[in-house]
């Protein structure tokens, strides 16, 4: 079975192929090269239709996109669905993390804790429309640690993880990453629909 993936993040590309190798080894998950929709969607469910229905028609084939961000719980759920965005008009991940720790400068433990978001839609051409999604609770650091993962990941400290360890999700290796994440938890959710593809 072949699907496209919509993203134009390299970062979520190489999650997808691991996840799905772990649990689809069969499912061919190929790149998308065309054109990128205007994702004006104030939900993380209405920007994923918007990705998957553009490969869909682009492509004639089964299309998956994944809209994601970080729900900050002081912060009413912000920067959500502006995540890629926080600080400007580019993507620039440093100053995001850094403006958010800014704004989470007064506040403390416990009132720190927020939730990465990872919704998918599974677009199929001329058929149905699927929208799952993962969610994976945390808590934000007070300072980035860690090399691993890309945009929020050194600032996001999981909750499932032994009681008292801080590590921020840049801290763990790619592996325990994709084996916990929203993203996971979003495509296991999706698992039961890419059956009967
Ligand atoms: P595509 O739209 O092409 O898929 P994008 O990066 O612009 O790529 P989004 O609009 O869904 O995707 O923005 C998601 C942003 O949320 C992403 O740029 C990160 O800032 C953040 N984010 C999502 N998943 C993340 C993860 O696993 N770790 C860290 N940050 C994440």
């Amino acid at each position: 079975d072949r699907v496209v993936l919509a993203t134009h993040n390299p970062h979520k590309v190489e999650e997808f192929q691991s996840i799905v190798r772990a649990t689809r080894p069969d499912l061919d998950v190929v790149g998308y090269d065309g054109p990128e929709p205007i994702e004006d969607g104030v939900t993380f469910a209405e920007n994923a239709l918007i990705k998957a229905r553009a490969a869909a028609a682009h492509t004639g084939l089964p299309s998956l996109a994944d809209d994601s961000g970080i729900c900050v719980d002081v912060l009413g759920g912000s920067p959500g669905v502006f995540s890629a965005y926080w600080a400007g008009h580019t993507k620039d991940a440093t100053a995001n993390l850094e403006l958010l720790l800014d704004q989470l400068s007064d506040v403390a433990d416990p009132h720190r804790t927020a939730r990465f978001v990872s919704t998918i839609a599974l677009v199929i051409p001329g058929g149905a429309e699927h929208v799952v999604e993962g969610s994976w609770p945390g808590r934000l650091a007070t300072a980035p640690r860690g090399e691993g993962g890309f945009g929020y990941d050194p600032i996001f400290i999981p909750d499932d993880q032994p009681q008292g360890a801080e590590r921020t999700v840049g801290e763990w290796s790619a592996g325990e990453k994709n084996a916990a994440s929203h993203r996971a938890r979003a495509f296991a959710a999706l698992t039961p629909l890419l059956a009967d593809l």
